[in-house]
């Protein structure tokens, strides 16, 4: 864990795993695997897949949260290279762990804290209760500096907080990811602290670009990439975007998260996308496009707020974001 190699600095791709060593010629090689796998992959998926929370679907296309400049990454890259501590380390692991006996549905939701109108309440109805499901194509950047483009579909987190209703102590909000190490192989080891736990100002969690996702190319979400919902803030790493939520609190105080509470030097409670200011290990000033080309992928600038800075730096107003990172 965390373990700091003289040689970090120097990794071509910056694309070091925050937690382990990192191994490049591994990696070149499983990326080379997947790569030489696409077409029987994207076969694989004619079959029927064990999706949850169906509701919703089909999706429609909301057009403006869809620009043309932006070309999704391939369903099967997305779908393929994760990650999803509870069910391994490595980008592949998530994948088929994730789908083997784990159960995500039915599936509760819990609605807690500060609110008006708490609720424990099934994946599906809570879809339903939304208005259904919307797809929108955001961009998504990790901390380890590489990026996909993802057409989620799901419903604005903002509709959600409304229904809940928060009272008016309630400043943040808190997302838990579900804790099941009977059947989540990853949570019998201690890799980070479970169950993972991600949090928002509850201004950001308001904002009209944070969504709750449950799908993906039209699509209910895989496992490995969250069922039956998630979060998406597309603003900031996506470390954010807690996976497989069961618990959604209103508290009045910052709380502390996941990977803050795995290594406070090196990520911070606000994790907004900021090409200027560096991972101690590794620059952000660029990233990786997975399915860019190349085993690798090609480079690209990162973009402040990850290309949503006009309609998210009114949220950080008067904060200095080298502090707050
Ligand atoms: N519960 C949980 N949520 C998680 C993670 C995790 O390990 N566990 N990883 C985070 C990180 S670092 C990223 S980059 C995204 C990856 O999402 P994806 O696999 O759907 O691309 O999930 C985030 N949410
Ligand atoms: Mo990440």
């Amino acid at each position: 864990m965390l373990i700091r190699s003289p040689q970090d600095w120097e990794l071509p791709e910056s694309a070091a795993t925050p937690e382990r060593d990192y191994d490049l010629r591994s990696l070149g090689r499983r990326e080379f695997l997947k790569t030489a796998g696409l077409g029987l992959a994207t076969a694989a998926l004619a079959g029927r897949p064990a999706f949850a929370t169906t509701a919703g679907f089909p999706t429609k296309v909301n057009p403006d949260y869809r620009d043309a400049a932006l070309k999704p990454t391939a369903y099967e890259l997305i779908t393929s290279y994760n990650n999803f501590y509870e069910f391994g380390t490595d980008k592949a692991d998530p994948k088929p762990n994730a789908n083997k006996g784990w159960k995500t549905e039915p599936w509760t939701v819990e609605i807690t804290g500060l609110v008006r109108n708490p609720a424990k309440i099934d994946a599906n109805d809570l879809v339903a209760k939304m208005g259904g499901a919307e797809q929108r194509v955001y961009r998504f950047r990790c901390v380890e500096a590489w990026s996909m483009v993802i057409p989620w579909d799901g419903f604005p987190l903002a509709k959600l907080i409304a229904w809940a209703d928060p009272k008016p102590e309630a400043k943040f909000v808190t997302f838990t990811t579900v804790l099941d190490p009977k059947n989540i192989p990853g949570q019998r080891r201690g890799t980070l602290e479970w169950p993972y736990l991600e949090a928002l100002r509850l201004d950001e969690s308001n904002h009209e670009l944070a969504f709750m996702a449950t799908g993906i190319y039209g699509r209910p979400i895989p496992n490995q990439n969250g069922a039956p919902l998630r979060l998406v803030v597309p603003w900031k790493y996506g470390f954010k975007c807690g996976k497989s939520i069961v618990k959604i609190n209103f508290v009045a105080k910052q709380p502390r998260n996941t990977w803050n509470v795995m290594a406070a030097d090196e990520y911070g409670f606000y994790a907004n996308v900021n090409p200027t200011v560096d991972h101690p290990r590794w620059s952000q000033a660029s990233e990786r496009v997975i399915g860019g080309g190349g085993l690798l992928g090609t480079r690209q600038k990162t973009l402040m707020f990850n290309g949503y800075e006009k309609q998210c730096a009114a949220l950080y107003k008067g904060m200095d974001l080298r502090k707050y990172y």
